[in-house]
This record gives C-alpha cells, sequence and structure tokens, in this order.
C-alpha cells in the first residue's frame, strides 16, 4: 500500500490538540479520505480517546507510557491503522508533557519507516493564554519546569499553531502571532479556532502537504524534563453510575464546578482536567485547561439510567493528594442520589522519559 501521511499534533495539556484532531478528522471523513487517529496517555480509560471515537471507530491508543519511550507501541498503532483501514491519513497526539519529539519519534520514522509514513512538518498547538505569558517572560500558570517543558515545545516546533483564537480580538491576534514570530524566527506561525473554523483549512495545508525536515533537535535538560513533567499528579478513573432517569448535565455541572471549588480552595495549578459523561450515544464533555475561568462544559448526556464517567486530572500536586481530593468532589457530588461501581482508578506521576531512540546527531 502507499505510504500513510503522519501528522502530529503536538503541544502542552489542554492547548486543544484532541478537538482540533477530531474536527480535520470529521472534514477528511466527509471529503472520503480513510483516516486512523492515535492518542497517547501515561495510563489507560482515556477522554480523549472516547471522544475521537464519536468522529471515527479507527481510534489506535498508546497508553501507559509516551511515544517516544514507546517507540515500538507507536509504530504497531499506525501499523494496525495502515492494515485494518488502509489509512491515507493518520492523526497522532503525543501525551502534552512531552518534548524532544524531533530526535526520539521524527527522525527514527524517517530513518526507518519512510516506506510507510510520510511525516508532516511537526505542528505544536498552543493555547494564546498561556502562550502569551510564557512569550512575555511569564510561567503560563505552570511550575517553572513545566513551563520550561512549554518551551522546549514552541522551540522544536516546525509550525506553531495559535489555537482558540476565538478568545481574542482581531488586534490581540495579530499582536501575538507577531510576537510569536519574532520569538521563534525559523517557524512558521499559524493560527486557528475549532469554535469558528477559521484558519484549520490553512494549517492541514500547510502540513499535509509538506515533509518535516526534522532538523530542529533540542538542546534538552532531560533532569528539569523529567521534574517538569513529574510535578504532575496524574489521575484516570471511569466509574458507572445508576440513577432514576437523572439529568446527567447537572451532575457534570456540580462535579465540574465542585472541582472548580476544590481548585481555588487548594491553590492547585493545573495542567488539564477532562471529565466524559456518556450515557450510551449522549455524552458531555467538561474541562479545565488553567485557572478556573477556563471552564467549559459541551454537549449534553441527556437524561437516564446509567452513566459512564472518565476522569482525566493532571494537577500540580502529588497523586495521593489528587486521589483524595478527586474522591472527594465525586462523593459530596453523588451524595447518595446515585449508586457507583469504579471500573477503573489509576493514580501516578509520571516516571523519567527514557526514550526508545534519540537520533540527535
Ligand atoms: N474557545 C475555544 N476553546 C477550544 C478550542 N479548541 C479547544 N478548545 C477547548 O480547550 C479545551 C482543551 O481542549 P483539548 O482538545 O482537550 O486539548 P488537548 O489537551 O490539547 O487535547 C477544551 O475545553 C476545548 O473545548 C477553540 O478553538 N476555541
Ligand atoms: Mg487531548
Amino acid at each position: 500500500m502507499n505510504q500513510t501521511r503522519l501528522i502530529l499534533c503536538g503541544g502542552f495539556l489542554g492547548a486543544g490538540k484532541t478537538t482540533l484532531i477530531w474536527d480535520v478528522a470529521q472534514r477528511l471523513i466527509a471529503q472520503g479520505k480513510r483516516v486512523g487517529l492515535i492518542t497517547n496517555d501515561q495510563a489507560p480509560e482515556l477522554v480523549d480517546s472516547r471522544l475521537l471515537k464519536q468522529a471515527t471507530p479507527h481510534v489506535a491508543e498508546v497508553a501507559g507510557s509516551c511515544f517516544c519511550c514507546n517507540f515500538n507501541g507507536f509504530v504497531e498503532a499506525i501499523r494496525s491503522l495502515r492494515k485494518d483501514v488502509e489509512a491515507d491519513v493518520i492523526l497522532a497526539e503525543p501525551v502534552g508533557s512531552c518534548a524532544d519529539l524531533t530526535a526520539t519519534i521524527v527522525r527514527p520514522l524517517k530513518k526507518y519507516y519512510n516506506t510507510e509514513v510520510i511525516v508532516s512538518p511537526l505542528t505544536v498547538l498552543s493555547d494564546p493564554t498561556r502562550l502569551k505569558s510564557i512569550l512575555y517572560g511569564g510561567d503560563g500558570g505552570l511550575h517553572e519546569d513545566a513551563a520550561y517543558i512549554y518551551r522546549k515545545q514552541l522551540e522544536e516546533s516546525e509550525v506553531i499553531l495559535i489555537t482558540k483564537t476565538d478568545l481574542l480580538s482581531e488586534e490581540e491576534l495579530e499582536k501575538l502571532i507577531r510576537d510569536t514570530q519574532a520569538c521563534f524566527h525559523h517557524t512558521k506561525v499559524m493560527a486557528a479556532s475549532t469554535m469558528n473554523g477559521t484558519g484549520i483549512r490553512e494549517w492541514f495545508k500547510e502540513v499535509a502537504n509538506r515533509q518535516g525536515e526534522g532538523k530542529k533537535i533540542l538542546d534538552i535538560n532531560y533532569d528539569k524534563y523529567a521534574h517538569g513533567e513529574a510535578v504532575l499528579g496524574w489521575l484516570n478513573g471511569t466509574i458507572a453510575l445508576t440513577g432514576q432517569n437523572a439529568y446527567w448535565d447537572s451532575l457534570l455541572k456540580d462535579i465540574m464546578t465542585g472541582i472548580c471549588r476544590m481548585l481555588k480552595k487548594e491553590k492547585l495549578r493545573v495542567g488539564h482536567i477532562k471529565v466524559i459523561a456518556e450515557n450510551g450515544e449522549q455524552y458531555a464533555v467538561g474541562n479545565i485547561t488553567g485557572d478556573v475561568s477556563t471552564l467549559q462544559l459541551r454537549g449534553s448526556a441527556g437524561r437516564g439510567d446509567n452513566l459512564k464517567l472518565i476522569i482525566n486530572a493532571r494537577v500540580e500536586t502529588t497523586p495521593e493528594h489528587l486521589d483524595e481530593l478527586i474522591r472527594d468532589v465525586l462523593l459530596e457530588a453523588i451524595d447518595g442520589q446515585y449508586t457507583d461501581e469504579v471500573l477503573a482508578w489509576r493514580y501516578l506521576q509520571p516516571g523519567r522519559p527514557n526514550p526508545t531512540y534519540r537520533m540527535a546527531d
């Protein structure tokens, strides 16, 4: 079969990677293209995989390790999508706290797998609020070592895609593009919004017709990188809830506002917290990608007797504390109104990145 076009959509937690991939997948499928998607996380039970499966069933998950540390798992995922779907295009989302992708992913793919994939220029998505802070000397609302990862991601990108442009005025956006370009001279800076659809077609045209050069090898301190990842506690949980003709959107709202109250009280910095409430085909999603003002609720899980709730939280605290805090919020929201069964529950601190390959010469 022909080579598959592989588009890596990197960028920090909450930047908008999954939403963009979902949007682009829908557009490509409507044009009759065969599309495969790959998600990635340090643990199974991913909200992103559930969400993307709403766009296409062809979603492969590399869980338990990032693409770079489980390069063979990543290649297996690519191969399975080529075999099962004969994918023309694969869109892949690496873990949001992952960096050094050129040396650990792009180069090994170009060297060993170029008969199977054409790798597009590495795109790094960037949330405008965090980006502004980082550009002008701030910490992006992150621990300094997590902010270090953020900067390194931007530094190695071949395309920076500023996301969520619907949140900015025209003048603000123009200035942000100008200032980003001034900081990263050798990178193409683009901007898009999945909310209003602007910029997506232009970005896709840019990356789908070029090959990544794989030349920007980072000078990166792995101790700082490892610490930047380790400051975040990681929790993935799945719970089945039962009620009587319950209004699930109101429960999701209670959970998300409970999480916001807890974050304020504990003064915790957030990488990303996302919760999906699934009632058969109907679903609603809650997201927090920074301070509590970033809370977004989308979709509707409607009414029903059964709900599946998946929670993915990456918050700057120990995983044990995160576990306690999330449990408390859930208990308060559920408060004897529903019966619950925990189907999966994992909390962890990401280990030191140890890439399968690092081709830096
Ligand atoms: N306003 C706005 N919000 C967006 C846009 N794209 C994504 N988001 C929101 O940003 C949050 C994080 O998005 P997600 O795709 O999960 O980010 P990821 O962690 O990078 O995969 C969600 O609440 C999305 O609804 C956008 O273009 N505009
Ligand atoms: Mg995602």
